[in-house]
């Protein structure tokens, strides 16, 4: 694969768990980075030419666009060692990548987000009655994954996949949303072994 483009904010967990599966296949991606908080995703010509949804991260492949932060990572995975052998094990991947973006990714990615970004003071009435009922989802999720991996080194199987990627990004900055990861010792050694890993790069590299 060549020529791919990646629209992103850098800072987005999403976006980064794209260049974090594109390091682990040996995939080069030109960044082309846009600032969600001025709107940058929201001019008429994002919406034209790059999505519709007004939302990064997009991967242009050619004159192809593909939006969905883990439909992006099984692009660049797919018939890499990323991808779990076995029917099974390829549905709990997906399981994995699902649950992310229904139970995690929107409560503690949004908590970070109003928290580093917005700043406390300037959320919404709207955003504002969310904050209990996130922190509550955020931390379930978090005591989720600490109990699956008590007796795990990765989630789906016993090798590294996109699962773990996918549930890396949000998780490892977690702390910026005020969730305290001390409190799950699983998710620690699970992330130090990711951090460990010789293709690993960070959210700022
Ligand atoms: N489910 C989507 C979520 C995309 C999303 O919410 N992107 C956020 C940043 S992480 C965004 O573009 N926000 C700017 C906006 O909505 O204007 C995915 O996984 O890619």
């Amino acid at each position: 694969m060549s020529g791919l483009i990646l629209h992103e904010f850098p800072l987005s967990g999403n976006c980064y768990k794209i260049r974090l599966t594109a390091a682990h296949v040996g995939i080069e991606l030109e960044r082309r980075s846009y600032d969600i908080s001025k709107g940058e995703t929201r001019t008429p010509e994002f919406l034209r030419d790059v999505s519709p949804t007004g939302r990064i991260p997009v991967l242009q492949d050619g004159d192809r666009f593909l939006t969905e932060s883990n439909a992006i990572c099984y692009y660049l995975a797919n018939g890499s060692k990323l991808i779990p052998d076995g029917h099974f094990d390829q549905a709990d991947m997906l399981r994995w990548l699902f649950w992310e973006q229904y139970s995690h990714e929107p409560n503690i990615a949004t908590l970070r987000f109003w928290l580093r970004y917005v700043g406390i003071d300037s959320l919404t009435e709207a955003q504002r009655i969310q904050l209990t009922g996130k922190r509550e989802n955020g931390t379930a999720a978090l005591a989720l994954m600490d109990q699956h991996l008590d007796s795990r080194k990765w989630f789906v199987g016993d090798q590294f996949s996109l699962a773990d990627i996918c549930l890396f990004a949000y998780t490892h900055v977690a702390d910026e949303a005020d969730f305290d990861l001390e409190a799950y010792p699983d998710i620690i050694r699970w992330m130090e072994r990711i951090m460990l890993m010789p293709e690993h790069v960070g959210l700022e590299d």
